[in-house]
């Protein structure tokens, strides 16, 4: 398959209201001193700064639920970014860079609206410590980034409180890696889902590529549009220490590398989401650094020519 250059447009979000320590804000900041687009552009892409993104005026909302956190604000900040993920989806490449997860609420609904009306199906990578499946209901934390999975793919939960989906995500359509950290709520409602959900035991038991081949084979039979959401905790935090709920066990270097490479290869992702890198938390910048390093890979940097094959 060719990869003709992206044209990468990316809008800043910094929503950190969805999780539970502040910080989420600077991330986009972070990834600019990064030189995120620096990297993009190295490799031949084209990238168009599309500015920072406001919210919507927060509305009062009520909830039974007394944990939830920011709730009016969160909602705020989804309202506007589907909106702004469905125009900045007409053309190129669109990289939303957060900010917290709860971005994930905006983003999909909007891209999602989009494809269907491109007539294709959409298809979502969630790469992820959390599977962030929590309902209005069941999250204890109140941390509305543990809960856009639920929303996006349609739980009832969401009704009247969040805006209402453009279209829901079909689950059969979303794959999640790096899962290990799952609420008990949580553990209980995904043995309802058809979402394909690879813990890290699986990565353990088979390795990244065959499970990620299997799911790419899936996009590219449905010629689908295929969004990736990258949440950074979903990589060791030994290498990604600037995020506000590190787990133990996660992806190495190596394989956040293969995964990124494999999905250039593949030639289907469409757009991106890059959330939860918190500066605050972080060390002299290296998580911002690797995250940019990934970004390479996922848009064509190799050790190697590959595209010949292997070397001998
Ligand atoms: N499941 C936990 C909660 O709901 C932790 C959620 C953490 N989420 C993120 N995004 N950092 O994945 O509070
Ligand atoms: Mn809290
Ligand atoms: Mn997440
Ligand atoms: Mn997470």
């Amino acid at each position: 398959m060719l990869h003709p250059p992206l044209d990468c447009k990316i809008l800043a979000v910094p929503v950190q209201e969805g999780a539970g320590r502040m910080g989420c804000e600077m991330g986009p900041a972070a990834f600019r001193a990064a030189d995120l687009a620096g990297a993009i552009t190295e490799l031949g892409h084209s990238v168009r700064d599309l500015g920072t993104l406001l919210p919507a005026q927060p509305r009062r909302l009520h909830h039974d639920n007394p944990a939830l956190e920011h709730l009016p604000e969160v909602v705020a900040w989804i309202e506007a970014l589907t909106q702004a993920a469905y125009e900045a989806s007409a053309e190129g490449f669109p990289i939303f860079v957060g900010g917290d997860h709860s971005l994930a609420a905006g983003s999909i609904p909007g891209l999602a609206r989009r494809a269907q009306a491109l007539g294709k199906p959409f298809f979502v990578l969630w790469l992820d410590a959390h599977p962030d499946f929590h309902t209005l209901e069941s999250t204890t934390s109140g941390h509305l980034h543990g809960t856009p999975v639920a929303y996006f793919t349609g739980l009832k939960s969401f009704d009247g409180i969040f805006p209402p989906l453009p279209v829901p995500v079909d689950p059969q359509n979303v794959c999640m890696m790096g899962i290990r950290s799952v609420d008990a709520a949580e553990r209980a409602a995904l043995r309802e889902t058809e979402m394909t959900i690879h813990d890290m035991r699986a990565i353990d038991d088979h390795g990244i590529a065959p499970l990620l081949s299997a799911f790419l084979k899936r996009v590219e039979e449905a010629d689908g549009l295929l969004h990736v959401s990258f949440d950074v905790d979903f990589l060791d935090p030994s290498i990604a220490p600037g995020v506000g709920t590190p787990v133990v066990g996660g992806p190495t270097l190596r394989e956040a590398h293969l995964l990124m490479e494999m999905l250039h290869e593949s030639g289907r992702v469409t757009s991106l989401d890059l959330v939860e890198l918190n500066p605050f938390l972080d060390e002299r910048g290296r998580t911002a650094l690797l995250m940019v390093d990934l970004v390479g890979s996922l848009m064509g940097r190799s050790i190697l020519d590959r595209s010949k094959g292997t070397y001998r």
